[in-house]
């Protein structure tokens, strides 16, 4: 049986590549799930791949991926980044490591993008790398959890 690892993302992620690709670039979230479906194959990774304009539901999401057992979790909390400790508190109770990626660099960007509660949970934080942050954030994850390819 292969290992399983989840990729949540937050709200308005939906909307990427149809607004804003200045800031965000051209790749639709679809794509986005294309690149993390390839490249947890590659790792011989099993892949959850979800988005949700809901803070309740990511959060229901990540208990799913404890009671899950999933072998790590990936997050781009979006604009619950700087807000949520609900979802801090969620992702504390998991033990499996947990990746933060954001598309953009938060750090240079406003004041209020620059705080991330999820971070205190995040055994790794990827920013600024576009849309194949998230595909290194599934290698580092693979490397994490010992899988062979
Ligand atoms: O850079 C990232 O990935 C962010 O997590 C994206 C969030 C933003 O609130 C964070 O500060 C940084 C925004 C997600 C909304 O994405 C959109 C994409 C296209 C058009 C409109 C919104």
């Amino acid at each position: 049986m292969p290992k399983t690892i989840y990729v949540l993302n937050g709200p308005n992620l939906d909307l990427l590549g149809t607004r804003e690709p200045k800031i965000y670039g051209r790749d639709k979230l679809a794509d986005v799930e294309k690149l993390c479906r390839e490249t947890a194959k590659r790792h011989g990774l099993a892949l959850e791949f979800r988005q949700s304009n809901h803070e309740g539901e990511i959060i229901d999401w990540i208990h799913e991926a404890i009671a899950k057992k999933a072998a790590g979790l990936i997050i781009n909390p979006a604009g619950h980044t700087s807000t949520s400790i609900a979802i801090l508190d969620a992702l504390l109770v998991m033990k499996a490591p947990v990746i933060e990626v954001h598309i953009t660099n938060i750090h240079a960007r406003e004041q209020f993008r620059r705080h991330s509660y999820i971070s205190q949970a995040a055994r790794a934080v990827i920013c600024g790398m576009g849309v194949q942050g998230y595909a290194l954030a599934i290698t580092g994850l693979a490397k994490m959890t010992g899988v062979k390819v």
